[in-house]
């Protein structure tokens, strides 16, 4: 693809024409893919941003490579950086949906969100409003935690205070006593089934939007080269990635993405909204 070639489905590679394709109603099965880069205005720092990126912010934990940090064998011999981390990330009050979140809450709500595919596991999609139903977490959620060796599950209020004094928790039900881990996904982990599960949605997208996301992480980064040819993939982030700009209607909003999702949202009329969606958050 030159810039000379011709957009199958879009007017041009533009906002504005990806604005058109969902305000004539062309666009109702919208499926979006995220990552730590929609959360880092939220506070949370993302992986691999240099200087403020959480394996920067690690190394401090004498580390031998930062992502030992979630790495299963690591863990069983030292499970403290992981909860220095979970400390870090846990979800609570701590911290605030984006804008973006906001936007994708918007989606939802016009009945435009077919899936929302998401790394993160801070779980602040689906406290900017998202449906559960609608979010795959495709590395799991501190939303449950068990026993590494019997897998025993392991009480959330119990987790929450261990996480909170900075204390590593062990199994107390049954007799194991091993380390309790979160149910997120470690390096080597197989996904969720929910994401093979919800893989199909993928094929079915009429539009895509990929929004802060280095795209470095399988399966995963596999997802926006499922999608047919023929359909937009829109890519919100600071940085081009993937195989973004091989497709006729590949769309690059480079730059943060809070400030691409507004001029999205203005070009479609539902800034206003946005805003007050997210201010009485
Ligand atoms: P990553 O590899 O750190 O990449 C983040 C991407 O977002 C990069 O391409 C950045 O350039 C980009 N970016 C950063 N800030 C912005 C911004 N404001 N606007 C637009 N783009 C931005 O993170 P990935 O999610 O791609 O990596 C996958 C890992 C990171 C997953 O396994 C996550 O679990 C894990 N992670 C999650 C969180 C979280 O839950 N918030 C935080 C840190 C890491």
């Amino acid at each position: 693809v030159t810039e000379d070639t011709p957009p199958l489905t879009l007017q041009e590679r533009t906002l504005p024409a990806v604005a058109d394709l969902i305000k004539s109603g062309r666009a109702r099965r919208i499926v979006v893919m995220t990552g730590a880069g929609i959360s880092t205005a939220a506070g949370i720092p993302d992986f691999r941003s240099p200087d403020t990126g959480l394996y920067a912010n690690l190394a401090a934990l004498n580390l031998p490579e930062p992502e030992a940090v979630f790495d299963l064998t690591f863990f069983r011999q030292n499970p403290r950086p992981f909860y220095v981390l979970a400390r870090e990330l846990y979800p609570g009050a701590r911290y605030r949906p984006t804008i973006s979140h906001v936007f994708l809450a918007l989606l939802a709500r016009k009945g435009l969100l077919h899936a929302l595919f998401t790394q993160n596991i801070d779980c602040l999609e689906r406290a900017g409003g998202v449906p559960g139903d609608r979010i795959v977490e495709a590395h799991g959620s501190f939303a449950s935690q068990r026993c590494v060796d019997c897998k025993v599950l392991f009480d959330e209020g119990k987790m929450r205070g261990f996480v909170e004094r900075g204390e590593v928790p062990r199994a107390d039900d049954g007799v194991c006593g091993g380390l309790v881990k979160p149910d997120i996904v470690f390096f080597g982990e197989p996904l969720p089934r929910a994401f093979f599960d919800r893989m199909s949605a993928v094929k079915e997208a009429d539009l895509v939007l990929v929004m802060g996301t280095s795209l470095q992480v399988h399966p995963f980064a596999g997802l926006p080269d499922m999608v047919n040819e023929d359909i937009p993939r829109v890519l919100f982030n600071l940085e081009r990635v993937g195989s973004f700009g091989t497709q006729a209607d590949d769309v690059m909003v480079l730059g943060d993405c809070d400030g691409g999702v507004r001029r999205l949202a203005d070009e479609l009329g539902w800034r206003d909204e946005l805003e007050k969606t997210w201010r009485e958050l």
